[in-house]
């Protein structure tokens, strides 16, 4: 382990005081104060192994060395992040991009970090070198039966390797639809998509989820067949219960408002979980809160208030995974900042006195709804975050320390300076 837990306490040790200084404030109002910390540090929010290496565009790629070369190394580097933050304790895997050679051996890797396997994912997108059909025209939509099952059997592949590993939910982004009118049928090929996923649903062990994932756009640039949350909340709702909707935020139309679609969704009881990312233009997969916090804010008091209406557990009743690629940043780095930010949206809406915002809008008072919102918005919270990361064996900042021991040169050391991440 390139990090270990007297390097953390002394990172902590130098940072305690001024901790303590801006922790100040909030020990006044200690009841609401320790359930927020509690909460922080149930919250575990799971690493996408795709994003531990430098993604690039089609115009480029730019590693920074030190790149996980392996699933082992996948894991270590998420472990890392553990360490530092106490809230990645959760990986999610693509496959074929990641089959454990062992799998009995990755989940003892994973467990000697504290990590946990969060929903594995299929890929239908790619055409692999083995595989006898391609997937140019679709994949679940296809329309040829052949092509159709053999991302039937591909799904059920993956789920026979998220047993394996205790993961307990499939997601299935396809990257299925039409770029020219004229090309699909678009009722056709929803119901090809459906009996596809009928014949996935059926193979999903009893105590597992499947999220079906939306996207507006890319690769298909006419039509997606799983195009927006109502199309994948109708999959869902047809599947039957153990189908639920996946929100990738980057995923929708340009100013789409996605703390509603959260809230209603979270209604009908077909939430099934996040890809966190932000956005100025479309699926631009960037850091968490890096363009639009409040957005994200407002998402996670939907949340809060949707989730606590249904009697929901707020860290494992929902499946929280992060899904990003990294151009010019560090990718571990870029991980921290997007944990950091998540927690911080999560802090924030657990400020909101809900009865009180209830009162407002039945009073049609849209002044203090506004200003209730926007008093959480502005609090500082960071201090709360920082106190459940030190209470739960992390660092009070965790980039910092990142930084201090020089972890990404130790991984190029270790790695190679053109070690380039596997998958992708
Ligand atoms: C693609 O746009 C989606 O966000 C999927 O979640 C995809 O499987 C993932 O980004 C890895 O490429
Ligand atoms: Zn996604
Ligand atoms: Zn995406
Ligand atoms: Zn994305």
């Amino acid at each position: 382990m390139l990090l270990n837990s007297d390097q953390i306490a002394q990172h902590n040790e130098a940072r305690l005081a001024k901790h303590k200084q801006q922790l100040a404030p909030w020990t006044g109002e200690v009841d609401k104060t320790e359930a927020i910390i509690e909460k922080l540090m149930a919250y575990q929010v799971a690493i996408p192994s795709w994003a531990l290496g430098t993604g690039g565009t089609r115009f480029g790629r730019f590693p920074g060395g030190g790149e996980p070369r392996s699933l082992d190394e996948k894991i270590d580097d998420v472990g890392l992040l553990h360490a530092l933050n106490r809230s990645s304790g959760a990986i999610s895997l693509h496959i074929p991009w990641d089959i454990p050679a062992d799998a009995a051996a990755t989940r003892e890797r994973a467990a000697a970090l504290g990590l946990t396997f969060d929903a594995v994912n299929s890929n239908t997108f790619q055409d692999q070198a083995d595989q006898p059909e391609s997937y140019k025209f679709g994949s679940l939509q296809h329309v040829d039966a052949a092509v159709r099952q053999q991302a039937i059997d591909h799904n059920i592949e993956v789920i026979r390797h998220g047993v394996e590993l205790g993961s307990k939910s499939l997601t299935v982004w396809l990257s299925d639809g039409s770029c020219f009118p004229g090309q699909l049928n678009f009722r056709q090929a929803f119901q090809r998509t459906y009996e596809s996923l009928q014949a996935i649903y059926a193979a999903l062990p009893p105590d597992w989820k499947v999220f079906v994932e939306y996207k507006a756009f890319e690769p298909n640039f006419y039509s997606m067949t799983v195009g927006d949350w109502g199309s994948s909340l109708l999959y869902a709702q047809k599947l039957g219960p153990q189908a639920y909707t996946l929100v990738d935020l980057g995923h929708h139309l340009p100013n789409a408002n996605i703390e509603q679609i959260v809230s209603l969704l979270l209604m009908e009881g077909k939430l099934g979980g996040f890809h966190f990312n932000d956005s100025k233009y479309g699926d631009d997969d960037l850091t968490v809160g890096s363009i639009r916090p409040y957005q994200l804010f407002l998402i996670f008091n939907e949340l809060v208030e949707g989730m606590d209406a249904r009697g929901m557990n707020h860290a494992s009743d929902l499946g929280w995974m992060i899904d990003a690629s990294h151009n010019v940043k560090d990718p571990l780095e870029d991980l921290l900042q997007s944990v950091e930010a998540i927690q911080i949206a999560y802090a924030q809406a657990l400020l909101i006195d809900q009865a009180r915002l209830a009162d407002a809008r039945n009073a049609n008072d849209v002044v203090t709804a506004q200003e209730i919102l926007q008093d959480a918005f502005r609090t500082d919270v960071r201090p709360l975050v920082a106190e459940a990361r030190l209470r739960a064996g992390g660092a009070l900042a965790p980039l910092a320390l990142f930084r201090e021991q020089a972890i990404r040169q130790q991984l190029i050391g270790q790695r190679g300076a053109k070690a380039i991440a596997t998958g992708l």
